[in-house]
């Protein structure tokens, strides 16, 4: 089977801008001195915690860990980054700091080799996987999630209003997306809730990709966890392709949806298939595809019985926008034209859609 290409904007972005600092001196530049320090954490060799020491007036700092982790330009400066290295060797660090132009003339970089001495002899490699989010750290990680805010019902006449991470957070080794009930009224705003993506961050074309989660409960709700193709802005929806890894509508419980949109079928999409599912609210299950150049299968815990395949024999790009890289999406809607259908149980709130890992492995 052919590699999936695993495609990290971020890390093309940096090796750019890299690339021009390297190879430009520029007087707009000159004032700012990159440095950082490192140090092993005291608690485990194999955890790095970094430290910007640069001097200099500048706007904004960038890191790339060198392991495929990177931090993209922020001005949290002060931040002291903790890296988890468990492989030993040796890992090429990079600081970019932005001067106050904000072009790519006008910034310095620095680059450190770090050296692991030893594997971690706790770290545990899982077989096959590219990324991961385990949700193990203390809150969301923002080097792989952004929070899509706003209201206006996302095309769907959704009720809720997604707030800039107060509808999130991280509780013993799982994402916790709390949907709140703002008022009575059950008009747009009446709830807050969570939406978050990849998008510019983590980014997939092919492979098999795979969530632990358990649903939400009662009438109103529609969580779902899927896909979009990172070209929508150009493209625009259906275009950039919609895959719906698992759709869940509160008033229809134990039953979940896969689906596809994309120019050929799309909102009452033909490409769809229900599979029942007893335990959705009361259980973690695993919900996943394998995503191929030929097909794309959704299955429910088990990869080798998937209960849907959609494979077009004759692909074009109005059955198949999924050859080029997709973002994935965690959301719980309440209300909208579907989760909403037969209105929305105010006693339900607060409802949580609880998430163990998001997983993408090679095929
Ligand atoms: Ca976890």
């Amino acid at each position: 089977m052919k590699r999936p290409m695993f495609v990290s904007i971020l890390t093309s972005i940096l090796a750019i801008w890299s690339f021009i600092s390297c190879d430009k001196s520029d007087d707009n530049a000159s004032s700012i001195d990159p440095k950082f320090s490192w140090e092993e954490s005291a608690s485990n060799p194999n955890e790095i915690i970094f430290k910007n020491l640069s001097e200099g007036d500048y706007l904004y700092v960038e890191w790339d860990f060198g392991n495929g982790k990177t931090i993209s330009k922020t001005t949290d400066k002060l931040q002291e980054p903790s890296v988890h290295y468990p492989v030993k060797g040796e890992y090429s660090v990079t600081l970019t700091l932005w001067g106050q132009t904000n072009q790519a003339s006008d910034t310095k970089t620095t680059i450190q080799t770090i050296t692991i001495l030893n594997d971690d002899e706790n770290y545990e490699p899982i077989e096959g996987l590219i990324w991961s989010d385990e949700f193990d750290g203390s809150s969301v990680n923002m080097n792989n999630w952004k929070f899509e805010t706003g209201d206006g019902g996302w095309g769907n006449q959704e009720l809720q209003n997604y707030t800039n991470g107060d509808n999130a957070h991280i509780e013993d080794g799982k994402l916790i997306i709390t949907a709140k009930k703002v008022n009575d009224n059950q008009v747009a705003g009446s709830y807050t809730s969570t939406r978050m993506v990849t998008w510019g961050k983590q980014e997939f074309t092919c492979g098999r990709i795979e969530i632990r989660a358990k649903l939400p409960s009662g009438r109103g709700m529609w969580p779902a966890i899927w896909m979009l193709g990172s070209n929508i802005g150009d493209a625009g929806w259906p275009a950039c392709g919609e895959i719906d890894i698992m759709e869940y509508v509160g008033f229809e419980p134990n039953q979940v949806h896969g689906s596809i949109h994309c120019p050929a079928s799309y909102g009452a999409t033909e490409f769809t298939k229900t599979l029942p599912l007893e335990n959705c609210e009361e259980e973690f299950n695993n919900y996943g595809i394998i995503w191929t150049e030929e097909s794309i299968q959704y299955y429910v815990n088990d990869p080798e019985n998937p209960f849907y395949t959609y494979a077009p024999s004759n692909k074009n790009a109005d059955n198949w926008p999924f050859n080029k890289p997709h973002f994935i999406i965690l959301n719980a809607a309440v209300g909208g034209t579907w989760g909403g259908a037969q209105g929305i149980d105010n006693s339900i709130f607060p409802q949580t859609m609880e998430v163990d890992y998001v997983r993408v492995y090679e095929l």
